[in-house]
This record gives structure tokens, C-alpha cells and sequence, in this order.
């Protein structure tokens, strides 16, 4: 049914990349989302070098598609796991959370697919000049780190700034949001609090319990005011950091609160105290599934909305 350009490009079923979520994508997890004919993604986050070796060879046993590593720009270990990923010849690396420009040439030199994720029409356009393969932009309805823009405003704008293939990401769950973000001009998507509540997914059964839980209404953004914005699920901690956010706190105190919170949530369970950073989304997802259950359903809805749609427009 699909095999675009995107598909071509990454050599996978589906345009569906899963969202490199650090302490919650690992191994396990992206291979599950590869055998089921997507894009599975190795959050690296802030994992030292020599982790994520081992999880790059986790993954290479459990499966024999293709996989991704997503790194974090704003890793204290940046420079050393880029080097992992170039030993280990990852055929795609995406990054989050900055300017990946500085990498770019070695991580083509071996012939891995660069696909950064942006927030704005202006990074996107500049890391087209530098010759990434594709774009994610990420809407703010994304959990975790994000920009400022939305998903339905920031996806047609990029879409129309750049040639290669776009990809959209933040506060899509289920076949209209496919849909939808194809419509906005993007060649697939890339999904994150889905594939949470996932089987696979090796998050406590606490994190995963709170994205079935979570309203549309149940996250907010910590760190406005620092410039490094995080959307996380609404519970003690955040009450507690917002406070002192609002009473003027330094941006060094801030990220002391911050520090092994997301981990407390994903590997602890401590959905209280911890960090549960999800998209809006999650207000949809009401039940944990397998990977391929949930990217077959993704796949198999498809038709309907567009038989949905074409009612409407022809109508
Ligand atoms: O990176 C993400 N999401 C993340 S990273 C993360 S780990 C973390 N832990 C604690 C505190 C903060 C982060 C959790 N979630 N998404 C991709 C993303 N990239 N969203 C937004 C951006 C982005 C923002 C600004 C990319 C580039 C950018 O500007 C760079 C520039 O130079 O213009």
C-alpha cells in the first residue's frame, strides 16, 4: 500500500518511525517496532557510550531490519555515543533537542540517513543545505523536550520549505492522525506515547498506566522559563518546580530538581515524584497493546478515514 519515498529511503514497510524516547525507547522496544515493518528508534538520552553499544547489539540479535538511534544533542556524552553509533554503522540517527549540523559529515561518510528533528522552518531549511536525508518536525503537543510551534501549523510550513521528505511528530495516536499529517504535505509520521503503552515498551507498568490514564488536560511545560521547555505529565514534581519557577528560582536550581526524574518515573515507577514526560495524545490511548497490534490497527484504519474524507469532499 505504501512504499513512498520515505519507505525507499529508510528501506522499511511503513512510514512510521517510533519517537526516541530516552530510558523508555530501548532495544526491546525498537526492534519490536522494526520486525512490525516501522522505524524502531534507541532513545539514547543521556546514556553513556559504552550503554549504548550494548544496546545497539542488543538490538542487532533481535532483529534483522533496519533500526535507528535517536541522539540528544544536549547529552553530556554527545560527541563519544555520535562515535558509537559511527562504529556500530547505524543505518539512521535521528537527533533532537539542538543543531546537528557539526555532525553531519562524518555520520554520511559511512552512509547512515541523518534525520534531525526541528521546531522551526529555519532549521529545517538550513539543515536541508547541509544534505540531511529528511526532516521530523515536531509539533509542542509532543512529550518532552519541544519547540514552540504546533504540529498542524509547523508541518505544512516545513513541508513547503524544504524538498526532502517530512515527517510529522507530536499528538498522533491513531489512522486520522496519519491521515491528517499527510494531508499537511508529510511523507509519514513519527510516534512516541503510543508505542508507551506498549507490551514491549520496558517502562515500569506505573508510566505506562499513567498515558492510559492522562487526559488531554493531564500534561504541562516545566522549563519555559529557562528556554528548554518540557511537557511532562502534571503530578507533585511539577507542582513543586512550577512554583519555584514562578517565584524567580535559577536556571541551576531548576535543573537540579530536574536531575534522574525521568528516570525515577520510566525505570522506578515513581509517577508521583518523577518525571512522566508524554504528548497530549496520550488522552487517546486507552490500552496496552502489543507493537505489531498497535502499528497493524495504525495501518489497517487508514482507508476508512480517507473513505471518510472523500465522502465529504466530493459530497
Ligand atoms: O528532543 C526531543 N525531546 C526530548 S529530549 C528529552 S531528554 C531531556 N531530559 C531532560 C530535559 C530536557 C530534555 C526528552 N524529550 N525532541 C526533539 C526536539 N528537538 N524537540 C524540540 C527540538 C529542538 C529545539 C530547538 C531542536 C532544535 C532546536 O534548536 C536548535 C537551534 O540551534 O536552533
Amino acid at each position: 500500500m505504501f512504499k513512498n519515498k520515505l519507505c525507499q529511503l529508510l528501506n522499511i514497510e511503513y512510514p512510521i518511525l517510533q519517537g526516541g524516547m530516552a530510558w523508555v525507547a530501548t532495544a526491546e522496544l525498537a526492534a519490536a517496532v522494526s520486525n512490525a515493518g516501522g522505524l524502531g528508534v534507541i532513545g539514547s538520552g543521556h546514556m553513556p557510550p559504552d550503554a549504548l553499544r550494548k544496546e545497539i547489539q542488543k538490538a542487532k540479535v533481535l532483529t534483522s531490519k533496519v533500526f535507528g538511534v535517536n541522539i540528544m544533542l544536549m547529552s553530556p556524552f554527545v560527541k563519544e555515543v555520535m562515535q558509537v553509533v559511527i562504529d556500530e554503522r547505524v543505518p539512521v540517527v535521528t537527533t533532537g533537542a539542538g543543531n546537528p549540523g557539526e555532525y553531519i559529515p562524518a555520520l554520511k561518510a559511512i552512509g547512515s540517513k541523518v534525520i534531525p528533528v526541528v521546531a522551526s522552518v529555519a532549521l529545517a531549511k538550513r539543515l536541508e543545505r547541509i544534505g540531511v536525508d529528511a526532516i521530523i518536525a515536531e509539533g509542542w503537543e509532543s512529550g518532552g523536550h519541544v519547540g514552540e510551534v504546533s504540529t498542524m501549523s509547523l508541518v505544512p510550513l516545513v513541508a513547503d520549505a524544504v524538498s526532502i521528505p517530512v515527517i510529522a511528530a507530536g499528538g498522533i495516536a491513531d489512522s486520522r492522525g496519519i491521515i491528517a499529517a499527510l494531508a499537511l504535505g508529510a511523507a509519514g509520521v513519527q510516534i512516541g506515547t503510543r508505542f508507551v503503552a506498549s507490551k514491549e515498551c520496558t517502562a515500569h507498568d506505573n508510566y505506562k498506566q499513567a498515558v492510559i490514564k492522562a487526559k488531554e488536560r493531564s500534561t504541562v511545560l516545566t522549563g519555559v522559563s529557562t528556554g528548554h521547555p518540557v511537557r511532562v505529565i502534571a503530578n507533585k514534581l511539577t507542582r513543586e518546580y512550577l512554583e519555584r519557577e514562578k517565584n524567580g528560582a535559577s536556571e541551576a536550581e531548576l535543573e537540579k530538581m530536574g536531575a534522574g526524574k525521568l528516570r525515577a518515573a520510566v525505570i522506578d515507577g515513581d509517577v508521583d515524584n518523577g518525571s512522566v514526560m508524554i504528548g497530549q495524545i496520550a488522552g487517546m490511548v486507552e490500552e496496552v497493546k502489543s507493537v505489531d497490534e498497535i502499528i497493524q490497527e495504525l495501518v489497517k484504519g487508514l482507508p476508512t478515514v480517507v473513505e471518510n474524507i472523500n465522502h465529504i469532499v466530493q459530497s
